[in-house]
C-alpha cells in the first residue's frame, strides 16, 4: 500500500541510479534498499552495474555507478559523462529518481556537485533525492537541524532537490522501514511531477541540445535546441510524443 499523500503514485516497479563521489555509501545504500548484498563494498568500480529485488508486488530496480572523483580537475570529465549514459542505458526507459548520495558528515562541495549534476539538464533536480548515508552519525539532532547546522552548501543543494531527503543507517540493514519510507518519498516525487521518470530522451536530448548552444554560439546564430523549459506545454507534448517510442 501507498502512502496516504494524495499525490503518491503507486509504481509496479521503481528504477533507481545512485550518483555522488566516489566512497559516498552509494553501493552501501544499494543494497540496504535492495535488502540484499548485490554490489561490492569498497571496491574502486569502473563500470556501472545493476540488480534488483521484489518486495511485495513490487520490483526494485538499482543501477550502482563507478563515482565522482571531486578531486579531478575540471571540466567535468568525459568519463562521468560516460558512466551516466550507461547508467541511464541500464535502467531503460529511465529512472524514476537519482539518488545524490552524501554521507552526512561530509564538506559538501557544492560547485562540483552542481557542475556534474548540469549533465542531466536543468530538469535532473526535478528528479533527485538527496539521501544521506552514515546515519548512525547523526547521534542527536534530526536531519533537519544537521542541515542548518552545516552552512549554505548543504542547504543549497538540498533546495536544489526541492528539499527532498532522506536518511540510511547501513548498520541498520534489517530495519525495513527506512527503505519503505524511501521508496514512499519516491512514489510521491513521482506523483507530483507530470512525467513519473527521468526519460533517456532527456538525456540524449541535453547531449545534442548542448553540442547545438556550444555550436550556435560559435556561429551566432541563436538557439535552435530543445526548448529546456522544464514544465512548458512543449516539452509536456515532446514528452508524450517520445513515450510512444517505449
Ligand atoms: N558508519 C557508516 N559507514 C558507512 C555507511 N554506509 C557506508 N559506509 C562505509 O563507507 C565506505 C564506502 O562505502 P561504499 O558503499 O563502498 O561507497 P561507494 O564507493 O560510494 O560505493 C565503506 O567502508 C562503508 O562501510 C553507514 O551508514 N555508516
Ligand atoms: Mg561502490
Amino acid at each position: 500500500m501507498c502512502c496516504m499523500n494524495r499525490h503518491c503514485r503507486e509504481l509496479p516497479e521503481i528504477r533507481l541510479v545512485l550518483l555522488g563521489g566516489r566512497n559516498s555509501g552509494k553501493s552501501s545504500a544499494g543494497n540496504i534498499i535492495l535488502g540484499r548484498a548485490a554490489f561490492q563494498i569498497d571496491t574502486r568500480s569502473m563500470e556501472c552495474v545493476w540488480a534488483q529485488s521484489e518486495t511485495g508486488e513490487k520490483r526494485i530496480m538499482v543501477v550502482d555507478t563507478p563515482g565522482w572523483d571531486y578531486f579531478q580537475a575540471e571540466p567535468v570529465q568525459q568519463q562521468v559523462k560516460q558512466q551516466l549514459a550507461s547508467s541511464l542505458h541500464l535502467c531503460r526507459p529511465g529512472p524514476h529518481a537519482f539518488l545524490l548520495v552524501i554521507p552526512i558528515d561530509s564538506e559538501v562541495l557544492l560547485k562540483k556537485v552542481e557542475a556534474h549534476m548540469e549533465l542531466l539538464g536543468s530538469y535532473g533536480w526535478d528528479y533527485t533525492l538527496v539521501l544521506f548515508t552514515c546515519g548512525d552519525r547523526l547521534q542527536h539532532s534530526t536531519i533537519e537541524e544537521h542541515i542548518e547546522s552545516r552552512g549554505r552548501a548543504l542547504k543549497s543543494l538540498t533546495e536544489k532537490c526541492g528539499n527532498r531527503i532522506h536518511v540510511l543507517n547501513s548498520y541498520e540493514k534489517q530495519d525495513r522501514s527506512q527503505v519503505n519510507k524511501l521508496l514512499d518519498k519516491i512514489e510521491n516525487m513521482a506523483g507530483t511531477r507530470s512525467r513519473s521518470y527521468y526519460h533517456i530522451r532527456l538525456w540524449q536530448h541535453e547531449q545534442e541540445h548542448t553540442g547545438e548552444s556550444k555550436r550556435d554560439k560559435e556561429e551566432g546564430a541563436g538557439n535552435r535546441g530543445f526548448p529546456g523549459m522544464r514544465e512548458s506545454a512543449t516539452y509536456i507534448q515532446w514528452c508524450e510524443k517520445e513515450d510512444k517510442l517505449f
